[in-house]
C-alpha cells in the first residue's frame, strides 16, 4: 500500500482501533478449541461484513455452540489421540480431512475421500487419529469440497509440541525447540467467498461454482476492519475469531498462515521481513536441529531452522500451511524511534516514562554486551541510538491527525494533541498495515478499505498487550 491510500484508509479503520483498545485479555496465545474430543456440527447460518451484506454460509459449531466461520480451531498438545464426532444438519452428506494425520473415520456411510455424515442428524460419523507431529494444519469437509468449502466447512489445527506449557513462555514454540520459539502467535486463515454462490445454495438453489468469482476476503473469517474488532464480539456472533497480531521490539511473532480457500493470496507483512521456517507442519532443515543464526542481519533474534527464507511477502496456496517468524526492531530507520537522549528524562514512578511529557525515558548509552548491535534489554538498534528524528515537526496547529498518531514520532511517546485529537492509539505504539498483496483483495466487495487486512501493532516496552 502506498501512503497515500494508508491515509485514506484512516477513516474506516480508526473504528476498530478504538475497538480494538477496548479489548482485554491477553492476546499472546491463538484462540480457539482444546482437549482431546470435539463434536461438530455442520449448520447453516450467516456472516456479517462490514459492507453490510449478510451471507449464508455452512460451518463447524463446536458442540452446542453457534455455527462460526472458520470452523473452530482445533488447538491439541502432540502425542494425544484426537477424536472429532460430526453430526449433519445440512442437505447433503458432509465429512471432514485432517491432511497429515493419519485418521480412522468410523460411522456414517462410505463417502468419495471418507466416510460422511448423511443430511437429518441421525448418522455420525467419528474420526480419529494420533497428534503425532506439532505444527500448523488445517481441516476441511471432503465432501462436494468445491461448495463446502467454499460455503465455510474448513478450519485450523494447531497440534502443540511436547512439553509445550501455556503458562511458561520458556515453553512456548511450534515445533519443539529454540529455532520456533515465539513470544506472541497469530493465525492467518486466509479465504475469499463468491456471495453468490452462498446466496443460492443458502436458498436450496443448484450453485454451480464453476463460475467462482469472490468478492469478499478473509482472515480467520473477518474482512477488514472488522479483523481488528476484539476476538468474541458480540455483533459477530459466528465470526469469533480476530487477526491482531502485535509484539514488543524484539519479540518474535509466530505467523501461522493457511490458505483456506479456493485462490492463492500474497500474505504481507509492512515494516520488516520474515523468515519462513516451516511449509505443511514440516520445518525446513536440511537435517534433523539444523539451524542457523541470524542475529548480524536480524529480522529476527535467536535461530531459526538453516533453510529458512527470508521475505516480505509469502504466496500462499489453497490447502498449504506456512509458519514464519517476524521480529520489529527498527533497525535501518537512521534514526533513534525511542526519541532523542533526554538527560531532564524524570521519572519518578518508574513506569519507564517521563512524568512530564510521557515520552519513553531511555538510557544515555545503549547496553549490547553481547554485540549483536542491539540493546540487550530493549532490543534498541544501537548504530541509531541518540539519532534525532529527521525532519522538523511542523507546529500542532499545521498539522493533520493520523488517526493513529499519538502527538509524538517516537514509540511510547504519547505526547499532547490539540482537544479532539487521538484517543485511538493511547499505547503510542507503532502500527504497520499486514495485507494481502493482491490489492483488488483489500475490498469488501468493491470498497476500499477491507478484506484481507489487519495491522500490527509495535508495543512500547512498559505497556502490555491491551
Ligand atoms: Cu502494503
Amino acid at each position: 500500500m502506498d501512503l497515500y491510500r494508508y491515509r485514506i484508509s484512516g477513516a474506516l479503520l480508526l473504528a476498530a482501533s478504538l475497538l480494538f483498545f477496548a479489548a482485554t485479555g491477553a492476546v499472546a496465545a491463538i484462540d480457539g478449541v482444546t482437549g482431546t474430543s470435539f463434536s461438530f456440527t455442520a449448520r447453516e447460518g450467516v456472516i456479517a461484513n462490514p459492507d453490510g451484506s449478510v451471507i449464508p454460509i455452512w460451518g463447524y459449531a463446536n458442540g452446542d455452540q453457534a455455527v462460526q466461520y472458520p470452523g473452530p480451531t482445533l488447538i491439541v498438545n502432540q502425542g494425544a489421540t484426537v477424536t472429532v464426532t460430526l453430526t449433519n444438519q445440512l442437505a447433503e452428506p458432509v465429512s471432514i480431512l485432517f491432511p497429515g494425520q493419519k485418521v480412522t473415520a468410523t460411522g456414517g456411510a462410505s463417502g468419495l475421500l471418507t466416510r460422511e455424515a448423511l443430511p437429518g442428524g441421525a448418522s455420525q460419523v467419528t474420526y480419529t487419529f494420533t497428534a503425532s507431529h506439532p505444527g500448523t494444519f488445517t481441516y476441511y469437509s471432503g465432501s462436494h469440497s468445491d461448495l463446502q468449502v467454499e460455503m465455510g466447512l474448513v478450519g485450523a489445527l494447531i497440534v502443540r509440541p511436547a512439553g509445550y506449557d501455556p503458562q511458561n513462555k520458556a515453553t512456548w514454540t511450534a515445533y519443539g525447540d529454540a529455532r520456533s520459539a515465539y513470544d506472541t502467535e497469530t493465525l492467518f486463515l486466509m479465504t475469499e467467498m463468491d456471495p453468490e454462490l452462498h446466496y443460492r445454495a443458502g436458498a436450496g438453489l443448484p450453485a454451480d461454482t464453476t463460475g467462482f468469482f469472490p468478492t469478499i476476503w478473509f482472515y480467520n473469517g473477518r474482512a477488514a476492519p472488522d479483523t481488528m474488532a476484539p476476538a468474541g464480539a458480540g455483533w459477530l456472533p459466528n465470526q469469533p475469531y480476530n487477526c491482531l497480531p502485535q509484539a514488543h521490539p524484539g519479540e518474535r511473532v509466530l505467523m501461522r498462515i493457511i490458505g483456506g480457500g479456493r485462490d492463492s493470496h500474497p500474505h504481507h507483512t509492512h515494516g520488516n521481513n520474515f523468515e519462513l521456517i516451516a511449509r505443511d507442519g514440516r520445518l525446513l532443515e536440511s537435517a534433523p536441529g539444523a539451524s542457523a543464526l541470524l542475529v548480524a542481519d536480524a529480522p529476527v533474534f535467536g535461530t531459526v531452522p538453516d533453510l529458512a527464507v527470508s521475505n516480505f511477502t509469502q504466496a500462499v496456496i489453497p490447502g498449504a500451511t506456512y509458519d514464519t517468524i517476524f521480529t520489529w526492531t527498527g533497525q535501518g530507520l537512521g534514526w533513534d524511534p525511542y526519541g532523542a537522549i533526554d538527560s531532564a528524562c524524570t521519572d519518578a514512578d518508574h513506569d519507564g516514562k517521563d512524568d512530564v511529557h510521557g515520552r519513553m525515558c531511555h538510557d544515555a548509552s545503549c547496553t549490547d554486551t553481547n554485540g549483536d548491535g542491539f540493546d540487550d534489554a530493549s532490543k534498541e538498534y544501537c548504530a541509531d541510538h541518540g539519532k534525532p528524528f529527521p525532519v522538523r515537526l511542523p507546529g500542532q496547529q499545521d498539522l493533520t491527525f493520523g488517526q493513529f498518531y499519538s502527538g509524538g514520532p517516537f514509540l511510547g511517546s504519547a505526547a499532547s494533541l490539540p482537544p479532539g485529537q487521538g484517543g485511538f492509539n493511547p499505547a503510542a505504539g507503532y502500527f504497520f498495515m499486514w495485507h494481502s498483496h493482491n490489492e483488488k483483495e483489500l475490498t469488501n466487495n468493491d470498497i476500499f478499505p477491507g478484506g484481507m487486512l489487519t495491522m500490527f501493532l509495535v508495543l512500547p516496552f512498559g505497556t502490555d498487550m491491551p
